[in-house]
């Protein structure tokens, strides 16, 4: 995964899923009852360790994935965030500028060290051929979630506040920005290899917000940790961009770009795959369906992308109905196919 992320040859294309761990893997939903609420699991390092290493058990993919949330880093902020059962994440609202003054960056790391406890422990328990994936939101998702108090399908609070006082706004994405490369660092000091940047709602921003929130914040958090860890491998998922990403992947000097599902493999491989590494992009509910639709539809993008820098992946997290023997199928699929 590593040699693919710097555009070395590799023998076989290398696969991880988002939200590889989770609601769809029995083992999962037993630890989860034994955690209490979804943030102790979070803040557990034996017990996060642990769901972590269940995929790998199962499955055996290249890389493993930190468990913990985006909304972490709120969180360590100060703000007020719990995950409600059937609900999802709920915070209390930031709606005026005022509020800002409250939030803590300089207790961020230390607020968060049981999940640099969990890294370390993984990077003891991993083989040396699995990759360790440290992972944050990007400031403007993290920003959706902080100033809306959930998650919604519009992200219309953050953006009338962005159009409505930019300024302040700025100062949101600002702090986030500095928050997240100081929770990143804290991941790659505690053993993780590369890290993974989820900007899960860029695609509600239009071109000139994408530009100022998503993209500059993006390139400046990987400049600022390519100067503490020159050549550290770093993957951008700006879900929903469009043709947007090709200025993305340049600018930012990303070493990877996650295509969300909607991306069509041939336009990637044409005009991404060039200036970074592609990881994707098989519809989650392929892998819920199966059969043939799921495996031609995995053929497709392996033969479309995988003659360049390729990680397979899905277009977006794994879903709780998921069947497991399907990702097992999917993962045989990958690793048998012909380079
Ligand atoms: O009760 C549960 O088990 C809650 C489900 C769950 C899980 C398994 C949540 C709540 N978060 C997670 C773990 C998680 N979240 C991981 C690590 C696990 C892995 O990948 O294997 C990661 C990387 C995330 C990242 C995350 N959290 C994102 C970005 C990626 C994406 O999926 O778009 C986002 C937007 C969140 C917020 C969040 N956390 C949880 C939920 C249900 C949500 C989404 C809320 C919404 O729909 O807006």
């Amino acid at each position: 995964m590593i040699r693919a992320l710097k555009g070395e040859p590799v023998d076989r294309t290398p696969i991880w899923l988002m939200r590889q761990a989770g609601r769809y893997l029995p083992e999962y939903r037993k630890t989860r009852a034994e955690a209490g609420s979804f943030l102790d699991l979070c803040y557990n390092p034996e017990l996060a360790e642990e769901v972590s290493l269940q995929p790998i058990r199962r499955y055996g993919l290249d890389a493993a994935i930190l468990f913990s949330d985006i909304l972490v880093v709120p969180d360590a902020l100060g703000q007020e965030v719990a995950f409600k059962e059937g609900e999802g994440p709920v915070l209390a609202p930031i709606t005026r500028v005022e509020q800002l003054d409250e939030l803590d960056l300089g207790g961020v790391v230390e607020r968060l060290q049981p999940v640099y406890e969990t890294v370390r422990r993984l990077k003891r328990s991993l083989h040396a051929e699995t990759a360790l994936i440290g992972f944050a939101g990007a400031p403007w998702t993290v920003a959706t979630y902080m100033v809306g108090g959930r998650g919604s399908p519009d992200q219309a609070a953050a953006k009338l506040w962005a159009y409505r006082a930019p300024e302040a706004f700025q100062k949101l994405i600002d702090l986030l920005t500095e928050a997240t490369i100081l929770h990143l660092s804290a991941q790659v000091e505690a053993g993780a290899e590369l890290v993974q940047i989820f900007d899960t709602w860029a695609g509600s921003l239009p071109e000139t917000q994408f530009r100022a929130y998503s993209l500059a914040p993006t390139a400046k958090i990987v400049k600022a940790l390519r100067g503490k860890f020159p050549g550290l491998p770093v993957i951008g998922f700006p879900r929903g961009s469009g043709a947007l990403a090709v200025d993305y992947a340049r600018d930012t000097q990303l070493s990877g770009v996650s295509l969300d599902t909607g991306v069509s493999p041939a336009w990637a491989a044409k005009n991404l795959q060039s200036i970074a590494c592609v990881q994707g992009n098989l519809d989650p509910l392929l892998l819920v369906a199966g059969g043939e639709c799921m495996r031609s539809a995995a053929n497709h993008i392996l033969d479309t992308l995988a003659g360049g820098p390729f990680i397979f992946n899905l277009g977006h997290g794994i879903v709780p109905q998921t069947p497991p023997e399907h990702v097992a199928e999917l993962v045989e699929l990958v690793r048998s196919a012909k380079r």
